[in-house]
């Protein structure tokens, strides 16, 4: 996609000063890339060049032939966490004009629907305190907070285990996993760094920012790599301004990006071949020939047959002869790093722009609201999940739990007392396990409140988009739609 790499990596909030800004140094420009030539086990028919999934297809020579493992060093000592001083983002905050004014509407109506009555520590001081309504999301625009490996406690909560930060990275570069809806995008993400940071659900249309995590890790041959992933919300037709930000977030993610990974999954079928959903191979067509391309053919642990892979990899291998191919499963964990290792050697030379701890660019707050919105995903059907948004009112770490406020916002009052349930119950509910979900993703106790709050037509209101932090990205158009 020859474009500048600081052009890139702009679209990616900088680390703090504690993370480790760019050791890169003026980048010397790249020069050609003696190791790209011409693929030579390419015959004059385009094989399927798929990798070989030493999981799928049972081959541990596969797993033998990378030679021993590259023993990792030794490990970069964290050093004291900086960033984590007293929060500056709390002051009054009085430039914000005519959202203030509709933060301040106390049309919230009545507040049965809050879950569970919260026994209140007593409170550490702090400045004025913000109204609710959608304005926590601007707080967490403003914090200097990213989230570390440090301030999650993966090893006990989450997967199995995070890939280790490699000494010295010589690979770095952004990798944009786009596709359809539903495909396991997020799950991927989650599996490759080893911590359940993006929600994930069975409800198209989970994911609605592009979510950055970071990834170090030694490849095969011994190379230092720096993955951004980058997981997009799924691409999809829809009508609200909401649904096209979503699809614009995706489209220039994957414009922008070193390489695009483009997920897909496979359903199980009783007979007859698997062949490639259709708006799969729209999407791989639509792909510029300059770009670096990775098909991963994600959910095999659904097929009981998994030679029926081999048609469905052949099709793709015709369709776009250049790409690698690379079966998995995201949930099981099978694959996961044969795909990061096909990944890395696509990515550009340079060296790290985000620490060894650096898991995300985001907030620890945001993920507060993320697990709120993930538990609606699971528990509310139809179009209840994707009328719902949730904001951050209060965030606050105090002496023993974490004290933390969010607006859950509908369209309608259906919506509401859907969400709210018989005597509560459904919200409640949704209460308890998100506040689990936050507890054991930050590993301190939480006292979890919510509202739901009638807001009606957020999902077209460019003022509430904004709010909600489903930014306008103007990224370029989605050519196959
Ligand atoms: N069987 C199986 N299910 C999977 C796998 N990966 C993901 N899933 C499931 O697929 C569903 C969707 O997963 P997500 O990771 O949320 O999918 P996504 O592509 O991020 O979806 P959007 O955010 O809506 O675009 C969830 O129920 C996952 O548990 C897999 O490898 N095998
Ligand atoms: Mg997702």
């Amino acid at each position: 996609m020859g474009k500048d790499r600081s052009a890139r990596v702009s679209q990616i909030n900088k680390p703090g000063k504690a993370a480790q800004p760019a050791k890169r140094g003026p980048k010397p420009e790249r020069g050609p890339k003696p190791e790209r030539g011409p693929k030579p086990e390419r015959g004059p028919k385009p094989e399927p060049k798929w990798t070989k999934s030493t999981e799928v297809h049972g081959a541990p020579a596969a797993r033998s032939e990378r030679g021993p493992k590259p023993e990792r060093g030794p490990k970069p000592e964290r050093g004291p966490k900086p960033e984590r001083g007293p929060k500056p983002e709390r002051g009054p905050k009085p430039e914000r004009g005519p959202k203030a004014e509709r933060a301040a509407k106390p049309e919230r109506g009545p507040k049965p629907e809050r879950g569970s009555k919260p026994e209140r520590g007593p409170k550490p001081e702090r400045g004025s305190k913000p109204e609710r309504g959608g304005k926590a999301k601007a707080k967490s625009k403003e914090s200097p907070h990213i989230t570390r490996r440090a301030d999650v406690p993966s090893e006990k909560t989450q997967k199995p285990k995070a890939p280790a930060a490699p000494v010295n990275v010589v690979r770095s570069g952004t990798v944009a996993v786009i596709g359809r809806p539903n495909v396991g995008k997020s799950t991927f993400l989650n599996s490759a760094l080893g911590v359940d940071l993006a929600i994930v659900a069975d409800t198209p249309g989970t994911t609605r920012t592009t979510l950055l995590g970071v990834v170090h890790r030694t490849l095969p041959s011994g190379e230092g790599c720096e993955f951004l992933l980058l997981d997009t919300p799924g691409l999809h037709d829809g009508h609200t301004k909401l649904n096209q930000r979503m699809n614009r977030s995706a489209e220039s993610a994957g414009a922008e990006a070193d390489v695009v990974l483009l997920m897909v999954d496979v359903k199980a079928k009783a007979t007859g071949p698997l062949s490639p959903h259709r708006e799969d191979v729209k999407l791989l067509e639509s792909l510029s020939p300059k770009t670096k391309v990775v098909v991963a053919i994600n959910k095999v642990d659904t097929l009981g047959d998994k030679a029926a892979l081999f048609g469905l990899l052949s099709r793709y291998a015709e369709i776009r002869p250049d790409t690698e191919l690379v079966p998995l499963s995201a949930r099981k964990l099978d694959g996961v790093s044969l795909l990061l290792d096909v990944v890395g050697k696509f990515l550009p030379e340079g060296g790290a722009v985000f620490g060894p701890d650096d898991l995300t660019d985001k907030p620890t707050r945001f993920f507060a609201s993320e697990f709120v919105r993930e538990q609606i995903l699971r528990k509310a059907r139809e179009e209840v999940p994707h009328a719902t948004a949730v904001s951050i009112d209060e965030y606050e770490d105090g002496p023993s739990k974490t004290h933390i406020s969010c607006t859950i916002h509908v369209e309608r009052d259906g919506q509401k007392r859907i969400l709210i349930g018989a005597k509560g119950e459904m919200l409640k509910e949704i209460g308890t396990q998100a506040r689990l979900r936050i507890e054991a993703f930050i590993g301190r106790p939480v006292h979890l409140t919510l509202f739901v709050r009638e807001t009606p037509g957020w999902r077209d209101d460019p003022r509430w988009l904004g709010e909600l932090g489903y930014e306008n990205n103007s990224g370029p158009q989605r050519s196959t739609s």
